[in-house]
């Protein structure tokens, strides 16, 4: 044991000693004297296990091959981040708890269906807060953005930032939504969140949460009549194949948030962490680029896929958010007046 501790004292950087207080030297994971653990220095051969609940060639399947090429590239091809797509791994939820447990490292899920851990996050699901992209982005890349990823250690996750998703729109199979009244008796999927459950209630519709990976069936089996998501989705997942009408309700911005394991960034070293940092970055100012073009281009070939196309007008916009005010008060509430209104705060100042 003293030659162990010995050895990887030496191994340690200084700027690594922090970590070796906090993680190497713990005991519990210790293994035996032969073996010592990953020391906290240099940069190690790793192979990061990296799952995402869309395809490939989704924007964020396409981030996260970039963010795989730039890790590679950093160090030396030490650190391998493997890709896998399209929930091959599970659906959001299972693959953050995949992370808390140590069993994978890195995914990029939504934040609503991490907001039963981190109810903070509900921010993120009220309906119409933002207008555009630049003013989501002014929250989720300032303070208060900052604020809700110191929020995730406790949880067992580091966030390495947010990427988009985007503005959702719906589609169904019945009729087009254009008026607050459309909404009546519509089966909607929704993420498993209770902002939108509560708010699609309150519409009128007949809400039911889903796991992602579950909606293409249910659409196409006719257990829910429609679902909500970015065009960029509604393409990659072809949702238009079994879902006629197309409605531009834009009506919630949904980050995503950059994930990685706690007991797996622990055991790397400062350099390796900064790589991923960096990477993770880089990949996302690419990513929102690439979901920028791609979102504009999904609307023109759904259109020529045959769906049928319908705007929202804003005074409607206006009466659907009236309709749901009680539901985003009573949130409000539990969230924290203060941090809804630093959001609220955020976006008048990203409008000036
Ligand atoms: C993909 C999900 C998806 C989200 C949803 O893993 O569940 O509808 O919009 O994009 O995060």
């Amino acid at each position: 044991m003293k030659k162990w501790l010995h050895n990887t004292v030496i191994g340690c950087t200084a700027a690594a000693l922090l970590l070796f207080l906090a993680g190497c030297g713990g005991g519990k994971e210790s293994p035996a004297a032969s073996s010592p653990p990953a020391a906290a220095t240099g940069i190690q051969e790793r192979t990061i296990k990296a799952g995402i609940g869309l395809n490939e060639d989704h924007p964020e399947g396409q981030g996260l091959k970039k963010f795989a090429e730039l890790v590679s590239q950093k160090s030396g091809g030490k650190l391998k981040v493997q890709p896998y797509y399209a929930a091959q791994l599970g659906d959001d939820k299972k693959m953050t708890e995949a992370l808390q447990a140590g069993l994978q490292e890195i995914t990029i899920p939504s934040t609503s269906p991490l907001v039963g851990n981190i109810k903070e996050y509900a921010i993120f699901d009220f309906p119409f807060v933002f207008n555009e992209e630049k003013e989501a982005h002014a929250v989720l890349d300032g303070p208060l953005g900052q604020k809700l990823l110191e929020k995730l250690p406790e949880h067992n996750l580091i966030g390495l930032g947010y990427w988009e998703n985007g503005f959702r729109n719906l589609t169904n199979s019945k009729h087009p939504v254009a008026k607050a009244e459309d909404f009546k008796g519509l089966k909607i999927r929704t993420m498993q969140n209770q902002v939108h459950l509560e708010a699609f209630q309150a519409l009128g519709a007949n809400p039911s949460p889903m796991a992602f990976s579950e909606v293409f069936s249910a659409l196409e089996s006719h257990t829910v009549d429609g679902q909500e998501n970015p065009l960029a989705t509604i393409k990659s997942n072809k949702y238009n194949e079994v879902q006629p009408y197309l409605s531009l309700t834009k009506h919630v911005y949904t980050p995503f948030v950059f994930l990685v394991g706690k007991k797996f960034w622990d055991q790397l070293s400062v350099e390796e962490q900064q790589i991923l940092r960096d990477s993770a970055v880089e990949a996302g100012a690419y990513q929102r680029e690439l979901n920028r073009t791609e979102n504009q281009k999904a609307l023109d070939d759904l259109k020529a896929a045959g769906m049928q196309v319908n705007e929202v007008s804003a005074e409607e916009k206006e009466r659907m958010q009236e309709i749901i005010k009680p539901v985003i008060d009573k949130f409000a509430k539990e969230i924290g007046e203060d941090l809804v209104q630093e959001m609220y705060d955020e976006v008048a100042k990203a409008r000036q």
